[in-house]
């Protein structure tokens, strides 16, 4: 039953994608081996993060201060959106990991002034209202995405 639904769903993105090109990147750049994609639609953080695996890519894990600036470098224009991270603690809880990578954040972190300011906000954006620093927000909010593909990943 799980698969039939995980089947559909990427049915639904992939539809998404070539119906519509909703999907387009903005803007594509390398980093440190690691190749991004930042990508122009507003979806929830699960319609994001299974997106990224539709591309062969995962939603971008931000792991040291200089990958911090060069996604933030490379979103600089677009000061009124967030992005999602794979940034999340839907399964523990005031504990925020990154998805890809199953690690929890840190050391480095660029949380925005006062966050993160919790209840059910249980996913990381670069929210554009702070300079791209992180944010939780509610999962189920629309936000548009980086995808990351790593050597190893
Ligand atoms: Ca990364």
């Amino acid at each position: 039953m799980k698969l039939l639904a995980l089947v559909s769903l990427l049915c639904y993105l992939s539809c998404r994608v070539s119906a519509d090109n909703e999907f387009k990147g903005l803007h594509v750049f390398e980093f440190n081996n690691s190749t991004y994609e930042v990508i122009d639609a507003y979806v929830t953080w699960y319609e994001a993060n299974y997106a990224c695996k539709l591309f062969g890519m995962f939603l971008v894990s931000v792991e040291t201060e200089e990958e911090d600036a060069a996604l933030r470098q490379a979103i600089v224009d677009y000061v009124a959106d967030d992005f999602w991270t794979s940034g999340n603690n839907l399964f523990d809880l005031g504990h925020f990991y990154w998805d890809t990578t199953g690690r929890a954040l840190g050391p480095f972190t660029n949380w925005a002034e006062n966050h993160p300011d919790g209840g059910a906000q249980n996913c990381i954006s670069l929210n554009g209202s702070f300079g791209h620093k992180w944010t939780d927000r509610f999962c189920s909010n629309s936000a548009r995405f980086i995808c990351e593909k790593a050597p190893c990943s």
